[in-house]
Order: C-alpha cells, then sequence, then structure tokens
C-alpha cells in the first residue's frame, strides 16, 4: 500500500490547547517507521496550511475561532482531495475539526470516482452538532454534521463539492450525546452503535455488520479515530475524557478486522493533546492501532479479498 501522511496541526477547534502538537508526537511515537516495516511505501506530506482566515458573523456567540475553522477546513479538504490520488491518505491532527475537511475532500473524491463513500466515526461524541446547536462552541463538535450535508453551514463553512449521505456513517463508541445531537442523528438516519450496545453485542459482530453494507455496495471507507474512543485508563492523553471507553483489545480488535477486510482508503487520528499524556504513552498506542489496521498481526492469517483502495 501506498501512504500518505498529511499533519493538520490544528487545536482551536478543542476547548483547550495541545493538540497543535499531535502530528509531532504521533511521528515521534514512530509512525512512518512502523508503516514502512510493514511493507507499505511512506510519503510525509508536511503540514496543511491554511489561508489567512476571513472574519465571519454568527448569530450564535458561543461560536469559538469560526473564521480559523472554516479556513482549516478549506485548506484540508484540498488537501485531503489531493492525497487521496493513487494513495492511502493518513491524517494527523489535530483536535477532530480536521475531519470537516478530510470528510469532505474525500466525498469529493469518491463521487468524481462514481463510488460510495462510508464513514466508520470511533468516538466517545457523534460531533454531530450544527453552528446553531453546538452549546459549548467547540468546533471539534460539528465535522460529522457538517460533511454529511446537515443544515446551517452554509456562508460559513467552505461549500460542500459532495456531502457523505449519513446513512452511510457509522459510529462506534458514543458515550456523551447531547440532545440536539440525538435528535439529529435519528432523523438523519446514521448508524450508531452506542457503548451499550457494544458491551451487549460485542463490537465485532456490529462492526462486521457494517464491513458487509460497505463490500456490497463497493464503498470505499475513511475510519476517523478520536482518542476519546479508548478507555481513558489506556489513553489520557486527550481533553475531553469520557469513562467506560473502548478496551485495548476492542480497539485492536476493530482495526485487524478493518485490516482483513481490505476496504479501508483513508484515515483519521484526531484529538490526541500530548501535552495530556504520560511519556508518550497515548500516541504510542495510536501508533500502534494504525500499525494493526495496516497489517501487524500477532499470527499469520488468510490473505485479504478485497482492495478498498481510491
Ligand atoms: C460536546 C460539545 C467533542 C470531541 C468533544 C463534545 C464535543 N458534544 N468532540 N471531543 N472530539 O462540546 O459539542
Ligand atoms: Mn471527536
Ligand atoms: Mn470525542
Ligand atoms: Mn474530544
Amino acid at each position: 500500500m501506498r501512504c500518505r501522511i498529511v499533519g493538520a496541526p490544528v487545536q482551536d477547534g478543542a476547548g483547550r490547547m495541545g493538540c497543535e502538537m499531535g502530528p509531532s508526537a504521533l511521528r515521534t511515537a514512530g509512525l512512518r517507521e512502523v508503516l514502512s516495516g510493514l511493507g507499505h511505501s511512506v510519503e510525509d506530506l508536511g503540514a496543511v496550511q491554511p489561508l489567512p482566515a476571513r472574519r465571519v458573523v454568527h448569530g450564535n456567540l458561543a461560536l469559538k475561532a469560526l473564521p480559523e475553522i472554516s479556513a482549516w477546513t478549506s485548506a484540508i479538504a484540498d488537501a485531503a482531495y489531493a492525497a487521496s490520488e493513487d494513495a492511502m491518505p493518513i491524517f494527523l491532527g489535530g483536535d477532530h475539526s480536521i475531519s470537516a475537511g478530510t470528510v469532505s475532500g474525500l466525498a469529493r473524491r469518491a463521487a468524481e470516482a462514481g463510488r460510495p463513500l462510508f464513514v466508520l466515526w470511533l468516538d466517545a461524541h457523534p460531533d454531530f452538532h450544527t453552528l446553531d446547536t453546538t452549546a459549548s462552541g467547540n468546533l471539534h463538535g460539528v465535522p460529522l454534521a457538517y460533511a454529511s450535508g446537515q443544515p446551517g453551514f452554509s456562508g460559513y463553512f467552505p461549500d460542500l463539492p459532495a456531502a457523505v449521505d449519513p446513512k452511510r456513517i457509522c459510529t462506534m463508541g458514543l458515550r456523551s450525546v447531547d440532545p440536539a445531537e440525538r435528535r439529529a442523528l435519528n432523523e438523519a438516519g446514521v448508524t450508531v452503535h452506542d457503548m451499550r450496545a457494544i458491551d451487549e453485542h460485542g463490537i465485532a459482530p456490529l462492526l462486521r455488520a457494517f464491513l458487509a453494507r460497505v463490500s456490497d455496495e463497493d464503498g470505499l471507507l475513511h475510519v476517523s479515530l478520536d482518542v476519546d474512543f479508548l478507555d481513558p485508563s489506556i489513553a489520557p492523553a486527550v481533553g475531553t475524557t469520557v469513562p467506560g471507553g473502548a478496551t485495548f483489545r476492542e480497539a485492536h480488535l476493530v482495526m485487524e478486522m478493518l485490516s482483513d477486510s481490505g476496504l479501508v482508503s483513508s484515515l483519521d487520528l484526531v484529538e490526541l493533546n500530548p501535552f495530556l499524556d504520560e511519556r508518550g504513552r497515548t500516541a504510542t498506542l495510536m501508533v500502534d492501532l494504525t500499525a494493526s489496521l495496516m497489517g501487524r498481526r500477532i499470527m499469520d492469517r488468510p490473505t485479504r479479498s478485497h482492495s478498498g483502495s481510491f
């Protein structure tokens, strides 16, 4: 596989500073070396550069850094579109607002390729607020709503060349959902596997069913991994820890099943705040999870059957 690493050192979308250092920490934890060691070719494109922010005024006075995040979204969308030509892009956040750009750029790429884009959102939160419903004003709470064409972004965020169909989005690991998000997720038809569903059924059958849908439609699959999908006891380096997250074993199993499927065409690693880490353990875990997604195994397994690359 040809991988392209794209740094997106954005921190203005989160409630506290530090995610800007995320790409550096992931590189320091050996992302590139791990990917090369698994036999992939790796090109590191460095960091996306946003254009200067343009002044924007919105009625929701809680919104923070709207001009800055809008400028980042535009630059990241262009970078995602370019980096996904004949390669698998791996985007290094940065807070989760970067996915407004990554997913919209990838949706444009998929539309041009004539293939449906699916999104697997691994997160404690759905990030499904609109600019009107967010109470915190932190724009890492809106990227999935934006990229799936929910109303109210027009004139504030870049125009969407192509939206992801909400019915092709699957969220896993949710355990902190605001009331407006719950309503919007249901109305839009997003598949939600919250922590209760994972406890009740096990994570494997839920993921298997989603992967079967991607495969049936010959879809492309973007995976967006928020550090807070993981339990804070194994991944402390995130500003918004929520107890009861995915275990080490659940998270690796998800990555191994994704790898076996051969369907994954792009990846976000987001919300790592190295300022909150303990001797790099969260950064190292994120790199190890990426290794599982990219083919690292405990023992040999039968080879994959499907190629999902762009
Ligand atoms: C909450 C809000 C959020 C990520 C926290 C939390 C949003 N729903 N997103 N961490 N990645 O502030 O809107
Ligand atoms: Mn998130
Ligand atoms: Mn989150
Ligand atoms: Mn978070």
